[in-house]
């Protein structure tokens, strides 16, 4: 989302390879994307897995709505906003002819919070409200009362002390300030491949948001090429990657998610889970039986599985981890739940 021709769909069209219609206004449109990894195909080909099944993440793109130069957003963005897990803020760095005023990211990326912490100002003094009436639990009023407190002092409830913004008391409310954001600035086409302004980058940091840029014009135009010739214009701009694999991992990183393997004969899948999570709430993902009736995890790093071709290799090799329930997942292994139901 974002303020009126900074350039949403282009940068939606750029992300997921679609041809969305790019106009002032025009719908809410979903669009979803498999994330790459090279890993899983070098898996699959080694275990002769006959399909490759990715993670995927579903982009929405939330128009301005009220279009022209104003940096006000609808309410009915707003309510789409508090629809989403992650948000992604389009900040336009080019110089639009439909706007009667300059790029100005900052300005938006300020305006933006602002208007954000008044509409969940709005929601936490309502619920704070009927909290007292209802007299409802002590915590649960102190809590709502310091987020007002922090949203009042202009700050994002994404960056509240945890110890006095008790986060339970916090969920369900719809509050976007509390969402993760990733702020992207869409750069001219002349400075595809260009990094962000430091005053930039670090109003953002700020706000406790992560951010990325790149030229969603040039983007888009590359995205619905071949692979082939793909890499001939990333390379022709200097740039290593295309626009979705480094947005994938700047939002990895903000959602601190982590991807690891399930790989058999007859198909080979990647699955995405918060860093942190155990072999039993993995097994979770992947099927609830293996969850209930978990015995043990088989795990084998990716490097390992790599270097040694096959999961018979790496058990030749002595090297087959054998896990509890406790064991903490992480980035690229390959699992292989046992379980009894
Ligand atoms: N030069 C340049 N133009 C761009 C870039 N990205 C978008 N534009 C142009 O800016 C205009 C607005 O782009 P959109 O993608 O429609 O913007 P939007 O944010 O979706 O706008 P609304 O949906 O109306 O809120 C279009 O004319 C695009 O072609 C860019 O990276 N460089
Ligand atoms: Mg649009």
């Amino acid at each position: 989302m974002g303020f009126p021709g900074g350039g949403k769909t282009t940068v939606f069209n750029a992300l997921t390879g679609l041809r969305a219609p790019v106009r002032m206004g025009g719908e809410v449109r979903l669009g979803t994307v498999s994330v790459p990894d090279p890993r899983l195909d070098i898996l699959a080909r080694a275990a002769g897995s006959k399909k490759t099944v990715r993670a995927e993440i579903a982009f929405c793109d939330i128009p301005g709505e009220y279009g022209g130069d104003r940096r006000v957003l609808s309410s009915r963005a707003h309510g789409r906003m508090r629809e989403q897990e992650a948000l992604c803020l389009v900040l336009g760095g080019f110089h639009n002819p439909a706007l009667s005023r300059e790029a100005d990211p900052i300005a938006d990326f300020v305006a933006f919070e602002e208007e954000c912490m008044l509409a969940d100002l709005d929601i936490v003094e309502r619920r704070l409200d009927r909290a007292r009436k209802e007299r409802a639990d002590r915590l649960e009023i102190t809590t709502l009362g310091h987020a007002a407190d922090h949203l009042e002092s202009g700050s994002p409830l994404r960056i509240a002390p945890s110890d006095k913004v008790a986060r339970r008391w916090l969920r369900g409310l719809g509050l976007v300030t509390w969402r993760p954001l990733l702020a992207l600035l869409n750069l001219e086409e002349s400075a595809a491949g260009a990094a962000m302004p430091a005053a930039l980058s670090k109003r953002i940091a700020g706000a406790g948001a992560g951010g990325i840029a790149l030229s969603a014009a040039l983007e888009s135009e590359i995205a619905v090429l071949d692979a082939d010739d793909q890499a001939l214009f990333l390379a022709d701009l200097g740039l290593e990657e295309p626009a979705l694999d480094r947005f994938i991992r700047a939002a990895y990183e903000l959602l601190d998610l982590i991807s690891f393997f399930t790989i058999a004969p007859r198909e080979a899948h990647a699955w995405t889970v918060v860093r942190g999570t155990n072999a039993r709430a993995a097994a979770g993902k992947v099927h609830s039986d293996m969850e209930r009736g978990f015995i043990r995890a088989e795990v084998i790093p990716y490097k390992v599985y790599a270097e040694h071709g096959s999961e018979r290799a790496v058990k030749e090799a002595g090297l087959l981890q054998v896990e509890g329930k406790d064991y903490v997942v992480r980035d690229g292994d390959v699992l292989h739940i046992r379980f009894n139901v």
